[in-house]
């Protein structure tokens, strides 16, 4: 990766991994992956943002109050939380997104750092221009985040081996890929970068 670079973990979070209340098939398998991407950033001086789904316990996000999911990634709850073995190198940037009761914000480009900043102005101020994207899930926050990269202009490069999709439908996160690559993302394994 060259040195406007910069990776994304999207929401590896106990909700989103098996046994929590969103639980993504296999989940957890991107956490050591997303650990050894993450050292190679930071080897390389260069930004690492993590994310995360943040939702109030009312939100018209949850079936309960007119969207589609259960209950999940409730603010200050275990299953908000960051899967464990997730390891935050120093420096990381942690983003916030969903946390208003009235948005899906399945997109990184809703989420904020701790002053309120949005993600593009984190990422023009630092001068990013790639973008490397991995975590949770495929056919949602990802794929969002993908798709929202590109059309602001961003380059995008999709970490293959370090996500995993909701498959609501069998399939969705095949075709949200095959989308990703329509839209003009790239691809890379954890192999392709060391
Ligand atoms: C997500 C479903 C619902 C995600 C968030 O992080 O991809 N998926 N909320």
């Amino acid at each position: 990766m060259d040195k406007e670079s910069a990776l994304v973990v999207v929401d590896v979070q106990n909700d989103f991994c098996p046994g929590g209340a969103l639980g993504v098939a296999e989940g957890d398998a991107v956490v050591e992956v997303l650990n050894r991407y993450m050292g190679l950033f930071r080897e390389r001086g260069l930004p690492v943002f993590i994310t995360r789904d943040w939702h109030p316990p009312e939100t018209n996000h949850f079936k309960e109050f007119g969207g589609v999911w259960p209950v999940h990634c409730v603010q200050g709850t275990p299953g908000a939380e960051l899967h464990p073995a997730l390891k935050p190198p120093d420096g990381v940037t942690l983003l916030t997104k969903g946390d208003r009761p009235d948005e899906d914000a399945y997109s990184v480009f809703q989420a904020r750092d701790p002053e309120g900043r949005g993600f593009s102005e984190l990422l023009r101020e630092s001068g990013v221009t790639r973008l490397y994207i991995g975590g949770l899930a495929t056919d949602y926050c990802v794929r969002e985040t993908v798709l929202d990269a590109l059309r602001e202009g961003f380059k995008v490069t999709v970490l293959v081996d370090a996500v995993k999709g909701v498959d609501l439908k069998p399939g969705d996160s095949e075709r949200a890929l095959g989308e990703m690559k329509e839209a003009g993302a790239d691809t890379v394994t954890l192999e392709d970068l060391s």
